[in-house]
């Protein structure tokens, strides 16, 4: 019997046996998936469910934490900070993250999340230390049990798995939850962090905030998922889809991923989805790439009007505590300005300090670039004085 006759008769057994059981699924993957729509409590008749204190406290924290948030960008354009991503619109994600976790767990904060930061308790002139220009992240991570607010896209993933892993190996009951944008979810950091944190049933939540763009970039163009939250299924871990507007809906969803983390459950992914109201940063214009129409759509979904609409319904939003929330809120700001408003002494030599013991070559080339960058600079200012200084004409010189 040739090879082609053999083939033909397919029920030859002990030419075609049966595959072994290579494939089976190890998990139904269908509690994995996230629902279809982003999960809701305000506007919907579960709203009743939300305890009145958690929500006259986020109302709390949102205001701050906008009022924060302009403050810093004033600050920018005061020439105070160097650059500022601001969370305007995001507010919900941030104070929820914050909320959620117990004194002992662990935060791991990406560059726009110095809100949370802030709402855990830390200064909020530490938090934006780096962002000032300083070589330190202005903070103690270990005493805060906040990372450094991470500016490499994801790195910050695998760190909070190994921490978490490595706290359960301890016994010490910790969970670490991680924060990434849309865009952090298209780097490998990403898929290492998401598979060790499955395969060890690490108790870690990553919460993806889905703000539709990675600075220019629109979420279609970097990704073709049915939505983030079911790249959770193909790590084995569940994936939850939130609006990210709806402060309590997060809260609710992140405290069940943190108490199943607590409990030895393992990993969960959570995408909120929302949108940031301002540029990428002070740098950037958003203008050349986004509508106003666009906005304006997310200005009628804003998560502090969410909050205040419920808050009024239950005749909870008194003039007093409006004007008690809004008078804290003034005071951040006004302690914010006025301890931004003292020049710190700042090196920028300092940068190439602490890297490494012994520097590399092409860190000592970069050293002595920058040195002689400085003393450049130095030098053009001393001469432009002296010429200001010599000059009786007040005419201005070519
Ligand atoms: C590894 C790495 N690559 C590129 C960048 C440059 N970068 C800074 S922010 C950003 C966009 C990130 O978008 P997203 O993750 O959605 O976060 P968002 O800024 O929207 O909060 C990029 C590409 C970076 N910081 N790190
Ligand atoms: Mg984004």
């Amino acid at each position: 019997m040739t090879v082609l006759e053999q083939r033909g008769s397919s029920r030859n057994e002990s030419y075609w046996p049966a595959p072994p059981p290579a494939w089976r699924p190890r998990v139904d993957p269908a509690p994995l998936l996230p629902d279809a729509e982003p999960y809701r409590l305000l506007g919907t008749d579960a709203a009743g469910q939300v305890g009145s204190g958690l929500l006259t406290e986020l109302y709390g924290h949102l205001v701050r934490g906008r009022r924060y948030n302009a403050q810093a960008t004033a600050l920018t354009r005061q020439g105070r900070l160097a650059v500022y991503p601001s969370s305007t619109g995001q507010e919900a994600c941030q104070v929820a993250a914050a909320l959620v976790l117990e004194e002992r767990d662990w935060l791991f904060p990406s560059y726009r999340d110095t809100l949370a930061a802030v709402a855990r308790g830390l200064d909020p002139v530490a938090a934006l230390t780096l962002l000032r220009g300083d070589w330190h992240t202005g903070y103690d991570p270990r005493e805060h049990r906040i990372a450094p607010l991470c500016t490499p896209l994801a790195t910050q993933l695998p760190h909070a798995v190994g921490l978490a892993h490595a706290a359960r190996l301890k016994g010490d009951d910790v969970v670490a939850l991680a924060m990434v944008g849309d865009g952090g979810t298209s780097e490998g950091d990403f898929h290492e962090a998401l598979n060790f944190a499955a395969v060890w049933q690490a108790p870690v939540v990553f919460l993806v905030q889905n703000n539709g763009f990675a600075i220019s970039v629109p979420l279609a163009k970097q990704s073709a998922a049915p939505s983030l939250a079911h790249k959770a299924v193909g790590y084995g871990m569940p994936g939850r889809l939130v609006d990210g507007n709806d402060a309590p809906a997060l809260h609710e969803v992140l405290s069940e991923a943190v108490e199943r983390a607590r409990r030895g459950g393992g990993p969960t992914l959570v995408e909120a989805i929302t949108y940031r109201m301002e540029a990428h940063t002070n740098a950037d214009d958003a203008t050349r790439y986004r509508t106003d129409d666009e906005v304006d759509e997310w200005r009628g979904h804003d998560p502090i009007a969410l909050v205040e609409r419920e808050l009024s319904e239950r005749g909870l939003l008194s003039d007093e505590l409006a004007q008690q929330v809004r008078d804290g809120a003034e005071e951040l700001a006004a302690g914010l300005r006025d301890r931004m408003n003292q020049d710190p002494a700042l090196d920028p030599m300092d940068l190439f300090a602490h890297v490494y013991a012994e520097p590399t070559s092409q860190l000592r080339e970069q050293e002595a670039q920058l040195r002689a960058e400085l003393a450049a600079e130095a030098a053009d200012a001393g001469a432009a004085q002296g010429r200001g200084a010599n000059d009786t004409t007040g005419k201005e010189r070519p």
